[in-house]
């Protein structure tokens, strides 16, 4: 049986501004994974730092930095069986150029520093990412009246 996970996802500002937002979240819900938690906001610098901060000291952390905190990104929370591998399988490859088609960065993105989406890698990135981003009651509990067509009982 599948671990029902749960996966931070940035839908960041290159998507936003392109108007892509409304197309990657239709992606993720007709694929069955449901939205638990989701806002709009400016990233701060102090939480791209916390949240990028594996990457501090590399020369692309500060345009890293500039990109995700300039502009609006849509931030959320998706839940399903295997969320983690599922939603960075349909992100497709960190550099969109070697992204496949079908991905989101394969259909539409090109270059590493504009590739539209993050996903959490891990469990345990997950649980450390949920954290920066939401208060601990954010995510919301509930059923979908399709859910028992998506996944078995
Ligand atoms: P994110 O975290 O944005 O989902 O990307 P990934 O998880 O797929 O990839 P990552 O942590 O290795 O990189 C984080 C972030 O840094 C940017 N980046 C990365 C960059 O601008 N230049 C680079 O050379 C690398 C490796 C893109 C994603």
């Amino acid at each position: 049986m599948a671990d029902n996970q749960r996966s931070l996802v940035i839908i960041k500002p290159d998507a936003v501004q392109r108007g892509l937002t409304g197309e990657i979240l239709a992606r993720y819900e007709r694929r069955g994974l449901r939205i638990v938690a989701l806002k709009l906001e400016v990233v701060s610098r102090e939480t791209a730092e916390r949240h990028y901060a594996e990457h501090e000291g590399k020369p692309f952390f500060a345009g890293l930095v500039d990109y995700i905190t300039s502009s609006p990104s849509v931030v959320l929370i998706l839940e399903g069986p295997d969320a983690i591998g599922v939603v960075r399988t349909m992100n497709g490859a960190t550099r969109p150029a070697e992204a496949v088609p079908g991905t989101i960065r394969g259909d539409f993105g090109l270059t590493v520093g504009r590739n539209l989406v993050h996903a959490s890698d891990s469990v345990e990135s997950a649980a450390r990412e949920v954290g920066i981003f939401f208060d601990a009651d954010a995510a919301l509990v509930y059923q979908r009246a399709i859910d028992p067509w998506i996944v078995e009982a």
